[in-house]
């Protein structure tokens, strides 16, 4: 294989890239940003890395989740501070019942480059470039809105920033203290059929921090009952900007790109050939991999082996997006072959991508059940493989959305356009991710036992 650099990428053809107009404005920007400060320090990396290489050992659990896009309109701490919340609560939950560590990987602090089916949108006959996110160009249909800016990436680098800087300080002063996580959003309980069940899990874990409460063990002289960590990702779509917060680590002499912890390549840019998997292979963050139902078992093992080729455990994870009606016939094929190849990946679901529908009134949703559905089936696949079933990635808010149908509160198609507020794709609210965290946990508890 040929000399990787940081740059290398960019003699392979690549899809999925806004066509910026001013080439030198471009240029002026990234050297803007590899002279910034990096996001995130290679030695955080390297700390998810080694809690991900427990996960494949089956002696953990990965927790994926945040918004589908964040946007620039809506940075504020609020929204950062429920979607932290909604983050920590399900991960306790399913660390209880799982009785395994739970690893937290935000979709946060840089997620905002989608791709898109086509290049162009046309209205009334009018034919502009698709809006790519707020990294890239303006939702507003307009011909100076979608035109591509390179500002836009200094602005995405500053929000990411400050939101992590948030994150941190959430993470490790006080707001994430078991005793409080415990008791928030609760209030979903109350409708839900399913309540006794939930009940006892919640009054369990209310219990066990009694418990060690009385031994002496508190949240003021045990740091871990009060702090966590919380890592970042996103999908390493635009790679200019993946390569300008690319940084050889002084420690190590590593290269690792320092936009966030985690990163992941997305169905649509994964070919072996091509532009991102030549990025991807020689930055040694945990990488992530989308694998949907057209993936050919052959093609995966390239994949694997291109991206993590001395097969070291905690480097790849396979995100699998299936849809509740086709895991079943594509997902077995796959996790038999990684196994009967010794392949060390973590497995982890995406529930959410497989299962995007339109509702009468024009707008895209995902049903709770089908959500809940695929994971059921994620995780009797991999049982039924002995194969471990080690994460789940989520596009979910803590916010009080209504762009999922069903869930307790039985939101119907009827009642989408009351708080339907996303970007780009339907997320869980901060309910309904609650209550799957409790079927997850189930699921989890009965595959650890
Ligand atoms: N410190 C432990 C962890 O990070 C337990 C913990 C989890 C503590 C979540 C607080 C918290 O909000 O997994």
């Amino acid at each position: 294989m040929s000399q990787w650099s940081a740059r290398s990428w960019r003699d392979k053809p690549i899809k999925q890239q806004p066509q910026y107009p001013n080439k030198e404005h471009l240029q002026q920007v990234e050297s803007q940003l590899s002279q910034f400060p990096p996001l995130v320090f290679a030695e955080e990396i390297r700390a998810l890395r080694s809690q991900l290489t427990d996960v494949c050992h089956g002696e953990g659990f990965l927790l994926q989740g945040g918004d589908c896009a964040e946007s620039f309109a809506d940075f504020n701490a609020p929204k950062i501070r429920d979607t932290f919340k909604v983050i920590l609560q399900m991960a306790i939950v399913m660390t209880f019942a799982g009785s395994c560590p739970v690893t937290k990987v935000a979709r946060m602090a840089g997620q905002y480059a989608k791709p898109r089916s086509s290049d162009l949108e046309t209205i009334d006959g009018v034919s502009l470039p698709s809006y790519r996110g707020d990294i890239i160009n303006d939702m507003a249909f307009t011909e100076a809105g979608r035109t591509p800016d390179p500002e836009r990436m200094l602005k995405a680098y500053h929000h990411s920033a400050a939101t992590l800087n948030l994150l941190r300080a959430f993470a490790q002063g006080g707001l994430a203290n078991l005793h409080k996580v415990h008791k928030w959003n609760l209030g979903f309980l109350a409708a839900n059929p399913l309540k006794e069940r939930y009940q006892e899990i919640a009054e369990q874990i209310q219990s066990a921090l009694r418990f060690m409460e009385v031994l002496g063990i508190n949240a003021e002289n045990n740091a871990t009952l009060h702090e966590t960590q919380l890592f970042t990702s996103h999908e390493a779509l635009l790679l200019p900007y993946e390569q300008a917060l690319t940084r050889t680590d002084t420690l190590t002499g590593l290269p690792y790109d320092c936009s966030a912890h985690m990163i992941w390549i997305g169905e649509r840019t994964r070919q072996l050939d091509h532009a991102h998997v030549e990025f991807m292979r020689g930055i040694h963050n945990p990488i992530g991999v989308k694998v949907g139902p057209t993936m050919d078992p052959d093609e995966l093992i390239r994949l694997i082996d291109a991206v993590n080729p001395d097969n070291e455990a905690g480097r790849l994870t396979l995100i699998s997006r299936m849809g509740a009606d086709n895991l079943a016939d594509n997902l077995p094929r796959l996790v038999r072959r990684v196994q009967q190849e010794g392949r060390n990946v973590v497995w982890s679901s995406d529930p959410m991508h497989g299962n995007t529908t339109k509702a009468d009134s024009g707008l895209k949703t995902r049903n709770f059940d089908a959500i809940h559905k695929e994971l059921r089936q994620f995780f009797a696949v991999h049982q039924a493989e002995g194969s471990y079933a080690g994460g789940i990635h989520l596009e979910m808010t803590g916010e009080d959305v209504t762009e999922c149908t069903g869930g307790a509160y039985q939101i119907s198609e009827a009642d989408l356009s009351s708080r339907y507020r996303t970007q780009c794709d339907p997320r869980l609210n901060a309910d309904q991710v609650l209550e799957l965290a409790f079927l997850v946990a189930e699921s989890l508890g009965a595959a650890r036992n």
